[in-house]
């Protein structure tokens, strides 16, 4: 009958319009892709043009401090912060009553994780490593894509440390279970098929610490929401660390990682208050960039 035939040609028709729309947005945003692509060009071996380096370390060694550091010495550097007041401040929008006035509530993931890890690890997990990734795939500044130097990203942390040494030591400690181990490290490899090329490491600079020195520092910094970390806790992630970077008997699920050149620092050292000591790291990290 003509009406329906009318009515599905409009249909056809708007899902036609409605297609080319969503043809030219993929379109724009293939070729706005590639543009960040080129912004980071290679040079002849391969490898990008502006460096990727990671800071790891256990809780409170020191790596903001440090990141700070090597921000101040040189333009050719430019520190990613771990986004720690994303997981602080988790923002939702609640209905409330019967008129759709939508309010935000907070909520602040960081603290329900220590409190309840059993019940909060999972979640925690799965939103620090995704808003980590956020973070890290925002192209780097002009000033470093220009520079005549070597430019380096430092990333504070990386996608690799929340799989292989947060979220693996909350499955060995059962915070995390073999159900949510299976699917965290499902989404985890996926996300890296995806996007791993992007946040990759050239290096990677391992802030090393006896835990009771992180301990101190914890304490000192006295973050409200890690009042009740335990010493066994920094032991215990001291342990992941070891096994990752020094010993190398972590079992890695991506090939080039396992190959990633590691600057070891002794942490354990007064590094912000003494300048010999902050001299001496930057030359260190400097000849460690330079031969990435
Ligand atoms: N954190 C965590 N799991 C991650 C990453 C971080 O539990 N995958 C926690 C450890 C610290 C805080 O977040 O409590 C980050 O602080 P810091 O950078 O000093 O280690
Ligand atoms: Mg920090």
């Amino acid at each position: 009958p003509p009406a329906q035939g009318e009515a599905g040609n409009t249909t056809i028709t708007q899902a036609a319009h409605e297609f080319s729309t969503m043809a030219n947005e993929a379109d724009s945003i293939s070729r706005s892709s590639s543009r960040c692509l080129s912004s980071n060009t290679s040079t002849p071996d391969g490898n990008p043009r502006v460096k990727r380096v990671s800071i790891e370390g256990n809780i409170a060694v020191g790596k903001s401090t440090f990141a700070r550091l090597l921000q101040s010495a040189s333009p050719d550097w430019e520190v990613v912060a771990e986004p720690v007041s994303k997981w602080q401040n988790i923002e939702s929008g609640t209905m409330k009553g019967t008129c759709a006035s939508s309010q935000t509530a907070v909520s602040n993931l960081l603290q329900m994780m220590y409190q309840d890890a059993q019940r909060w690890s999972y979640t925690f997990q799965t939103y620090s490593c995704m808003s980590r990734l956020r973070t890290q795939l925002q192209p780097p500044p002009a000033r470093l894509l220009s520079s005549e130097g070597t430019p380096v990203q430092v990333y504070e942390r990386s996608v690799y440390s929340d799989r292989y040494i947060f979220a693996l030591n909350m499955f060995e400690l059962g915070c995390i279970n073999s159900t949510e181990w299976a699917i965290y490290q499902d989404w985890h490899s996926l996300l890296m098929e995806q996007f791993g090329h992007q946040v990759e490491l050239e290096g990677i600079i391992y802030l090393r610490a006896l835990p009771q020195k992180c301990m101190e520092r914890l304490q000192r910094r006295g973050r409200s929401e890690e009042k009740g970390v335990k010493l066994d806790y920094l032991n215990k992630l001291h342990i992941q660390h070891e096994r990752w970077l020094v010993e190398k008997s972590t079992e890695l699920h991506f090939e080039k990682l396992k190959h990633v050149p590691v600057l070891q620092l002794d942490a354990s050292v007064e590094f912000q208050s003494d300048p010999d000591v902050r001299e001496q790291f930057v030359t260190k990290v400097t000849n460690f960039f330079n031969n990435l």
